[in-house]
């Protein structure tokens, strides 16, 4: 069975992935200078040039990029290409104002691809395989990522989207997906109706590529259980260009970035030091193939470690830990990424104070999002079906902020402890 979709890059030695590195690299900042003159005022202003960066031993001089530059920046700044040379946009799932938008040539599409297609075949993938993509399609790179994955490898690819759970049922069954590509919260969701409808001895699924959300190794071995598959972790973002940065092998034991593609860097948040490799911190990604949205030495706010350690299936390629959390105040919710402002934002148009908890849990593997605010003086009233009108309200208001549905329990004025020092705004029960 083919055990790589690109060997001779996957497992290459250490020392020519360096070589590509260094090459691309160098390359890669000339691009960028050239043609990115918000990045270029950035080395200016730490007093560099291109020639100041001879490889990757010289990366930890480059200036950062973060989230806020990509909102400064945006929609345009932070192009490699013209937009007539670019194809295609994605998005971020979080919405206004937090919105990133990505740029693609379609160079850059082919080897984001490449990079699905090699997650698919490290699951046991071939022409052989149907698969079930039940990521979300549209704006968010999950959908299209694994789609264009699982073309290259030939699978019969079944473009679900997500959602409709009756309709991926029946194509699961009636067409015999062997690989079902989601979110882990809903592989969970899928397993549990399968066994209430009776269907589990009509599933032949044998492998999940489950990401774009925290999971545990408990869940791993409930849905391995449930639905009978191997399940593996599958990383990535949007800035960076969607799932595939980097993917589990058989090992199971941590995801290879596709450093071909992507250098990676741990460094200490509050710093911005480079931590020595096995230590815990923010993982910091530089783009050396990309054209249209070449980020160099982006923080990712997501915190794990790297390892170098051999991998018994072969691939050379750094591994990194799940994300143990976020060094920024991000959750991501049902995979939809929620920042904390966005929610106090539509509490205060909507004419109540920012006095408000958000209580994140997950319920049979599934999240759930519940918002407490405190009614106002002005607003206040006992009367139930009043407040029933104003949390639904509520509820509408958030829905159209977030994308996702949030519980919401109105209570009354002072009763949500205030705090001394910073607010406790949020409380994640997620044993993750
Ligand atoms: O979630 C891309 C993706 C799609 C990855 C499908 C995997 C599968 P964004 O919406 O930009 O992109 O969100 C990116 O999600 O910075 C992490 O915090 C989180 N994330 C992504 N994959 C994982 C994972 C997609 N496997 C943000 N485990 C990232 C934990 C993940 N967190």
């Amino acid at each position: 069975m083919k055990r790589y979709y690109q060997p001779e890059i996957e497992t290459a030695s250490r020392e020519q992935i360096l070589a590509w590195q260094n090459e691309r690299l160098v390359k890669q900042v000339h691009h960028v200078w050239e043609n990115v003159p918000y990045y270029r005022k950035k080395m200016e202003e730490k007093g560099l040039t291109p020639e100041d960066i001879k490889g990757v031993a010289d990366l930890h001089k480059l200036p950062f990029l973060t989230k806020d530059d990509l909102r400064e920046a945006y929609p345009y700044g932070l192009m490699g290409k013209p937009l007539k040379d670019c194809v295609r946009i994605q998005s971020t799932s979080g919405t206004t104002g937090k919105r990133v938008v990505a740029f693609y040539t379609q160079k850059d599409i082919d080897l984001w691809e490449d990079c699905c297609a090699r997650a698919i075949v490290a699951v046991g993938g071939t022409e052989e395989d149907v698969c079930q993509v039940c990521y979300g399609y549209g704006l968010f790179t999950g959908g299209p990522g694994l789609n264009g994955g699982s073309h290259k490898v030939g699978c019969l690819t079944l473009p679900m989207s997500s959602g409709n759970t009756d309709r991926q049922l029946q194509f699961m069954t009636d067409l015999e997906a062997t690989i079902i590509c989601c979110t882990p919260s809903y592989a969970a969701y899928l397993a549990e109706s399968i066994h209430e409808r009776g269907l589990r001895d009509q599933i032949k699924l044998k492998a999940g590529i489950f990401g774009a959300e925290a999971w545990s190794e408990e869940m791993r071995r409930d849905v391995e259980k449930s639905l009978g598959i191997r399940a593996y972790d599958i990383y990535g973002l949007t800035e960076i260009s969607g799932p595939g940065v980097a993917f589990e092998c058989e090992e199971q034991t941590g995801m290879h970035i596709n450093e071909d593609h992507f250098i990676a860097e741990i460094i200490d948040p509050n710093t911005g030091e480079v931590l020595p490799e096995g230590e815990k911190g923010e993982l910091v990604f530089t783009c050396i193939t990309k054209e249209a949205f070449p980020l160099l030495r982006y923080r990712t706010r997501d915190i794990c470690v790297l390892s170098r350690k051999k991998c018994s299936c072969g691939r050379t390629h750094v591994k990194m830990s799940k994300p143990m959390g976020r060094s920024d105040d991000m959750l991501i919710i049902k995979g939809v990424n929620v920042f904390p402002s966005q929610i106090e934002t539509v509490l205060l148009e909507q004419g109540y104070q920012a006095n408000y908890q958000i209580i994140v849990d997950r319920v049979n593997n599934s999240d759930t999002l519940e918002v407490q605010v405190e009614m106002t003086a002005e607003n206040f009233s006992d009367s139930l079906s009043k407040i029933g009108e104003m949390e639904k309200q509520l509820v509408g208001a958030l829905k159209a902020m977030l994308g996702i549905y949030a519980k919401v329990k109105l209570v009354a004025p002072k009763t949500i402890a205030r705090s001394e020092g910073k607010a406790v705004r949020i409380i994640d029960k997620r044993k993750i």
